[in-house]
């Protein structure tokens, strides 16, 4: 009874007291109470869900306290905040993620003891956030982890998508998507904030009035309104007790809704109304880098966009009323690509139809407050928006696009005087039958920096693609070269190797990256060698594990494991791998398996649900695969399998145990890339084009120790403009030879002219991802690394150059940058 009765009193000095009352030795007691209490559970048997509830429970627990000493902190005195809008942060698992952050992991495992369980199977329970497509959403997660642990005042603004990348199934050779219903089993990380509340409005029109002054007045009324509820995700700082805030929105409708139509009688049209609001968060798009054109999809731009500006300047009013003069001194917002840009047209219209402030003064704070990242120059992933879409669902917000343009344009007419072609190149405005809003120059002229995520792309963006903006505002430009977390990155994904690289540089280097050149002093020190191998044969049992399991595929830890996972796109030409092992395939068939280096080949990837070619080139990869492992004579020389349903967590698996990393977009296509650096920083090698971030990758561990191949983007435009690939094939015996196997039929017997569509591609003299072209190079530094590969000393020398060299591919670095350059914000301690 008197334990109960002290249990019972730590409960409610925890509710009132402000103090810290929950820490690492009350850890396994506050599982137990969450488990048995807040859980009502009592027995793990199974169900390990419930006790992996308990433990993120209990781990909020810690998570919350710290997320108000940082608020508290960061009241004492106002500080110069940053928003991260972004309509994706592909979380993946936060567990493992906050344990480690929190420096929890002893006493995580010793409260785990009690129930007899491994914490590394608890984790398993957990879904992943996937509330992203690819790149681009894990960087936003990326960033966000290092914001924290660099103590910088970042809040992240997303939507809390009801379902979000689709779960992708392998039947028949082709991918199936299934519904992502995250949410099912509760999510224990989240708390929701309904006292934020924010209502957005949609559809309606523009009334003006005159006031005495004679000012005009907008007044955007008959509008829809939608309630935007705010969820808050605390994102833990590494191991500095600091918590910053991840905001997501989730959509549902008005009260009035409620009360005024259900008591109208027209019940069954109020719920189908109701259905309407929620439909907005109800599922993340799963195009990426590609175009989307659908209301919904505008609806939820707009609507994360409005819900985050109202809730930033709701509490600035809050403290300062109606006086501006110092807002763009406390705020910037980062718009993560052109998707939450319309942000800048909902902060002139906030400012002034809201808050009255007049033109001049609205635009001076937006055009300081905004700055805008691009991540592509794929020209089908430039956002544009018909202009009727636009005039239906946010009329006023498109009246304010045209006064920005109008403005805009006569600064264009000064620059190039008399030119009208510059101004309908530049106008916001695509003239035509369907005219468009060009969001990528609404973000351009409203934003006081624009900025690429590779010295090679923002190079091209500055002399290609936004050129002319360039030479009208040539400082607004700048690059942020990516970066990825080294916590989870490394020090979660690879504990092993982590340990290792600890032991002999100590672990300063989960805060400072750059440390790890260190390294570099053992890379010929054959004990270290052995040591480095046995942990990469330990990670690659994992992977091949996992691959059995997924693919029914076994793989042989002491070939080379060979690795390309990332989204199906043309561009980033999975499509060449495949025919590369496709060559291999017909080496040893015909016997020439003299200086063959033994390899399994992984590939994994989920292509848009709409985007056929690259769904015929996953089903290709598969009948591929099945021909190859079915063939003894392959056995011994190569074995090949699609990973299905590649995803945040299976990328921690895989990035260590790859001993090559496949990095071979068409040179100008890739605008960075971060799995690239993933691997690196595990100690993978490189096969790779001179695209996005590879260039710096190969600068930073030196052209010897980076297989390169492939066209240059400076040589593209004229490759392009006398491509001949059936000249090219005709000359090429390995090529020649592929595409013969594939005319045959030989990987789909029973499926006649399947892929038929991939090979009038490759032939295709208007195939501006030149497969043909790079087939020979490619296939050449295939050779090389392979070669490499045999020499043990030689790659496990290459392999710890790489981790040594990745040090400024840490977001870190990447993030500090942002700050000094664009953000200036004042770390918390500091
Ligand atoms: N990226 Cl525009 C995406 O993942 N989705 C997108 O919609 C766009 C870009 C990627 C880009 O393809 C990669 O090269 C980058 O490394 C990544 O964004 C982050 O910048």
């Amino acid at each position: 009874l008197k334990k109960q009765k002290s249990k019972a009193n730590k409960v409610c000095t925890l509710a009132t007291n402000n103090g810290p009352v929950v820490n690492a030795s009350t850890l396994p007691d506050d599982l137990q109470r969450h488990f048995h209490y807040t859980l009502g559970r009592d027995e793990v048997g199974e169900s390990p869900q419930y006790l992996y509830h308990a433990l993120a429970l209990t781990i909020r627990d810690r998570l919350m306290e710290k997320l108000r000493a940082t608020k508290k902190q960061q009241q004492k005195q106002p500080t110069r905040r940053a928003a991260y809008l972004s309509l994706e942060f592909l979380m993946g698992r936060a567990l493992g993620n906050a344990v480690l952050n929190l420096d929890l992991e002893d006493s995580v495992r010793k409260g785990l003891n009690h129930y007899s369980c491994e914490l590394e199977s608890i984790a398993e329970s957990e879904h992943d956030a996937g509330l992203g497509n690819g790149g681009l959403g894990r960087l936003a997660a990326c960033f966000l982890d290092s914001c924290a642990s660099l103590a910088l005042p970042v809040t992240g603004y997303g939507i809390r998508y009801e379902y979000g990348m689709f779960n992708q199934s392998i039947e028949n050779g082709h991918q199936v998507e299934h519904p992502d219903n995250w949410l099912r089993d509760g999510h224990p990380w989240e708390v929701a904030a309904p006292e934020y509340n924010r209502r957005v409005k949609f559809f309606g029109h523009v009334d003006t009035y005159q006031d005495k002054e004679g000012r005009t007045h907008y007044q955007w009324v008959g509008t829809e309104d939608v309630l935007a509820v705010p969820y808050d995700v605390p994102i833990p700082g590494y191991q500095n007790d600091i918590v910053n805030t991840l905001r997501l929105w989730k959509s549902t409708a008005t009260d009035e809704f409620d009360l005024g139509e259900f008591n109208a009688g027209s019940y069954t049209e109020a719920v189908a109304r109701k259905n309407l609001a929620e439909q907005i968060t109800m599922v993340l798009y799963p195009n990426d880098a590609s175009e989307n054109g659908k209301e919904l999809r505008l609806r939820q731009q707009y609507f994360l966009t409005s819900a985050s500006l109202q809730d930033i300047i709701a509490e600035w009013v809050k403290i300062h009323g109606s006086d501006f003069t110092d807002f763009a001194k406390y705020h910037v917002f980062q718009l993560n690509d052109t998707h939450p840009s319309v942000a800048i047209a909902e902060l002139m219209r906030l400012l002034l139809d809201e808050h009255d402030l007049d033109w001049d003064f609205a635009w001076q704070i937006t055009t300081s407050t905004m700055a805008y990242t691009n991540h592509t120059l794929l020209p089908e992933a430039l956002e544009k928006w018909s202009v009727r879409l636009f005039a239906h669902l946010l009329p006023r917000l498109l009246e304010i696009i045209y006064e920005i343009n109008a403005r805009f344009l006569t600064e264009v007419a000064c620059h190039w005087p008399g030119d009208v072609d510059k101004q309908r190149a530049l106008s916001i405005i695509e003239e035509g039958d369907d005219p468009q809003v060009r969001m990528a120059y609404l973000a351009i002229v409203g934003s006081f920096s624009v900025n690429g995520v590779a010295a090679l792309h923002t190079q091209l963006l500055s002399a290609g693609l936004f050129n002319d903006f360039y030479q009208l505002t040539p400082n607004k430009f700048n690059n942020k070269t990516n970066g990825v977390t080294p916590r989870r990155w490394l020090a979660h994904c690879n504990p092993k190797l982590s340990e290792l690289i600890s032991d002999k540089i100590g672990h300063n280097w989960t805060r400072d990256l750059s440390e790890i050149s260190k390294l570099r002093r053992y890379y010929d020190n054959t004990k270290f060698h052995v040591k480095w191998q046995h942990v990469k044969q330990h990670n690659k049992q994992q992977l091949a594990d996992l691959v059995k399991q997924a693919c029914g595929v076994e793989f042989d830890t002491n070939m080379m494991f060979d690795v390309q996972v990332k989204r199906m796109h043309e561009y980033k030409r999975q499509l060449l791998n495949i025919l590369h092992v496709i060559h291999l395939y017909d080496r040893i068939r015909r016997g020439d398996t003299e200086g063959m280096t033994p390899r399994c080949v992984l590939i994994g990837g989920k292509a848009a649900p709409g985007y056929f070619i690259a769904k015929l080139t996953i089903k290709l990869i598969n009948n591929v695969a099945a021909t190859i492992n079915a063939d003894p004579l392959a056995q011994p020389w190569l074995r090949v399998a699609f990973l299905p349903n590649y995803n945040v967590t299976a990328m921690e698996t895989i990035c260590a145990a790859t001993d090559l990393s496949e990095q071979i977009s068409t040179a100008g296509k890739e605008a960075s890339g971060t799995g690239n650096m993933k691997f690196m920083m595990n100690g993978a090698a490189t096969i790779g084009t001179l695209d996005g971030a590879n260039v710096e990758i190969r600068d930073a561990v030196g052209a010897d120790n980076f297989f390169l191949f492939g066209a240059r983007s400076e040589q593209v435009a004229d490759i392009r403009a006398h491509y001949d690939p059936a000249h090219i094939i005709a000359n090429d015996n390995n090529l020649n030879s592929v595409m013969a196997l594939l005319r045959s039929g030989h990987f789909n017997l029973f499926e006649g002219g399947l892929f038929q569509p991939l090979i009038d591609a490759i032939l295709n003299p208007d195939d501006q991802w030149l497969v043909a072209y790079d087939f020979a190079s490619y296939c050449e530094a295939q050779q090389i690394a392979a070669l490499a590969y045999q020499d043990k000393e030689t790659w496990t020398q290459l392999s710890i150059l790489n981790t040594a060299a990745s040090g400024s591919f840490s977001s870190d670095r990447t993030i500090n940058e942002y700050n000094q350059d664009i953000w200036k914000l004042t770390p918390l301690n500091a």
